[in-house]
């Protein structure tokens, strides 16, 4: 028997709330597909994708890149965010009007109205990648939210409390699904699963995941 069909909340366009703040947007993204595929190979084009080592000498195995006018990186002295990417010496790509606008669109869905992103964290996982929880706290202004737009393989998404030692729930994501957290969920620990074998239609073994915030000062 598949469960699957009795999941009505999965649907597309359905919104699940996982927050007070915080909201699943099914199939949101779905509409744009083609053209946020099409950005994205421009994207890799001018910053290739690379694994970022920790301040703890470990390889991230999610590979990543950005566009924006800030990207978030990292090495052996920290996590911050930068205007050039360190391994080209050239400013990230500019932020797709498509990227823009589904950002903004998925916000304003989730009660954020006038989100404005200057940063987009592009990542890449393959079957067995994961993302361990952490905060996002490398922002300066935490009034903005964080959209987090996920393509090709499904993941389940692991969305916490304010304090790490809080037990995360586990959130399915598949193909098109946003999710916006900001406000009082702002600094929830988040991570997420190890991927899962699989092969998607459109991106094969991968799953890429666009991260959206404001991470430079307030206007
Ligand atoms: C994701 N990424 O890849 C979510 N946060 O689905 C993150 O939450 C994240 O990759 C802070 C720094 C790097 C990240
Ligand atoms: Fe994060």
């Amino acid at each position: 028997m598949n469960l699957d069909l009795f999941a009505p909340d999965a649907s597309p366009g359905g919104v699940e709330a996982i927050g007070p703040q915080s909201f699943v947007l099914r199939g949101l993204a779905l509409p744009c597909v083609p053209q946020l595929l099409a950005a994205l190979r421009g994207i890799e084009a001018a910053a290739p994708f690379r694994h970022l080592v920790t301040p703890g000498g470990f390889s991230m195995s999610v590979a990543t890149t950005n566009c924006g006018t800030l990207g978030w990186t990292s090495d052996r002295r920290g996590y911050r965010y930068t205007p050039h990417d360190p391994d080209t010496g050239r400013a990230w790509p500019a932020l797709p009007a498509v990227f823009l606008a589904l950002a903004a669109e998925a916000a304003a869905q989730a009660g954020f109205a006038g989100f404005a992103p200057d940063a987009c964290l592009v990542n890449r996982y393959r079957p067995g990648t994961k993302l361990s929880l952490h905060q996002d706290k490398d922002e300066q202004d935490y009034s903005a939210p964080i959209v987090s737009v996920s393509l090709g393989l499904p993941a389940v998404f692991q969305f916490g409390g304010l304090a790490r030692a809080d037990r995360p729930a586990r959130v399915p994501l598949q193909h098109g699904d946003v999710v916006v957290w900001g406000g009082v969920d702002r600094l929830r620990f988040h991570g997420v699963l190890p991927l899962k074998q699989g092969r998607h239609a459109l991106l094969g073994e991968e799953r890429i995941n666009f991260t959206f915030r404001k991470a430079g000062p307030p206007p």
